[in-house]
């Protein structure tokens, strides 16, 4: 008997909504965020899952894996459904990859930025789920849908759903993973399973992942419409609102901690950089942006974060420094006011 090498083995499509039957409850229901600890507190390479945040929006959802099944349909050719064992069986893959939460769905936040960590991913690479379910020529985006629904800010949802242009969906580093750095995937996390889009803010890497779908607009429902749409300045007629797809260069400073006495006149300044692109080059200041003393700076693994250092000349005294990094593109941190703005931290050389 012949095999066919790229077709693995499927359940038949589930009657409309039989997937929402795995979900069991919220728990905890409601809004809920896990804020990392302080920068000078993730010096690791990898962010250990009790070190990385949490966002929840409606509620953590509990899943019932007997029951749970993974939709994949809409506009293809050859809709299916999985079961967990079905979707372990397919190829795996993993990659590291920073996790950025955008930090305010409303708005550009200004405060309670960098919620973020770096982590590795397993799981089976969502072009190949999409290719197996042979998509139309017509489908341009790819909707995915969470079974946590409920009300943020006052706006019910029927289910978190987020979406993608087809075109970033089929990217091989996009997953429908199980496991977190080596550990399948805990409640909060968005276990069983969840979608990861490396180089993209959390918000679009669905959690209690139940359903696939390619579509031929964007989803309607208020996390794709409502919620993180950047319209920056706000009220700039000119500016249209954008979704909240690709992360900004960012950057943050992990050595020296705040406030920390250090002995002079040689101060190391170490870091993490990360943008959706590879970051190409990052600079540190202490006389607030006047002069930039260019870091060594480590390449990229995969979509990870990247270590810097830079040795500074500093005199006794109080001192700001400051972090900066550029992406590939060309696009650079400001220096305040802003998502992605500098990272300080105020040190005394002794
Ligand atoms: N189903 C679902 N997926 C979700 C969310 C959610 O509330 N429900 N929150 C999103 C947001 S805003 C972020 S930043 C990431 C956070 O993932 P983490 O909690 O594992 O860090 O999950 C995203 N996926
Ligand atoms: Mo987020």
């Amino acid at each position: 008997m012949e095999m066919i090498e790229d077709q693995h083995a499927t359940a038949p499509p589930l009657a409309e909504d039989e997937e929402r039957s795995a979900f069991v409850k919220l728990d905890p229901a409601g809004f809920f965020i896990r804020h990392p600890p302080p920068p000078h507190e993730l010096d690791s390479f990898i962010t250990d899952d009790d070190s990385l945040f949490q966002t929840i929006h409606m509620g953590a959802a509990v899943v019932d894996e007997s029951k749970w099944r993974l939709v994949v349909s809409g506009l293809v050719s050859n809709p299916f459904s999985l079961t967990l064992g079905q979707l372990r069986n397919f190829p795996s893959e993993t990659i590291t990859a920073f996790m950025e939460c955008y930090g305010s769905p409303l708005v550009p936040p200004t405060k309670a930025l960098r919620r973020i960590g770096n982590v590795t991913w397993t799981g089976v690479p969502l072009s190949t789920l999409l290719s197996q379910a042979q998509p139309h020529e017509s489908g341009s985006y790819v909707w995915t849908t969470g079974l946590d629904r409920g009300a943020f800010a006052n706006v019910s949802a029927d289910r978190y759903q987020k979406d993608l242009p087809i075109s970033k969906a089929m990217n091989p580093e996009l997953l429908v993973a199980y496991a977190m750095n080596g550990e399948p995937l805990s409640k909060n996390r968005g276990g069983p399973v969840r979608l990861v889009v490396p180089g993209w803010f959390g918000t679009n890497s669905t959690k209690w992942l139940c359903k696939i779908e390619v579509q031929d607009r964007r989803a309607p429902g208020p996390f794709t419409m409502t919620f993180y749409n950047e319209k920056y300045p706000p009220d700039d007629p000119l500016n249209p609102s954008k979704p909240v797809f690709g992360v900004q260069p960012n950057s943050m400073i992990v050595r020296p901690q705040p406030d920390a006495k250090v002995a002079g006149p040689e101060v190391a300044v170490e870091g993490c950089a990360w943008s959706e692109d590879e970051v190409e080059a990052v600079g540190v200041s202490a006389d607030e942006g006047q002069s930039w003393v260019v870091a060594e700076l480590k390449d990229r693994e995969g979509f990870s974060w990247q270590r810097f250092r830079a040795e500074l000349k500093l005199n006794k005294g109080r001192h700001t420094l400051l972090a900066r990094s550029k992406g590939r593109d060309g696009r650079m941190q400001p220096l305040g006011e802003a998502r992605n703005h500098v990272h300080r931290v105020e040190i005394e050389v002794v």
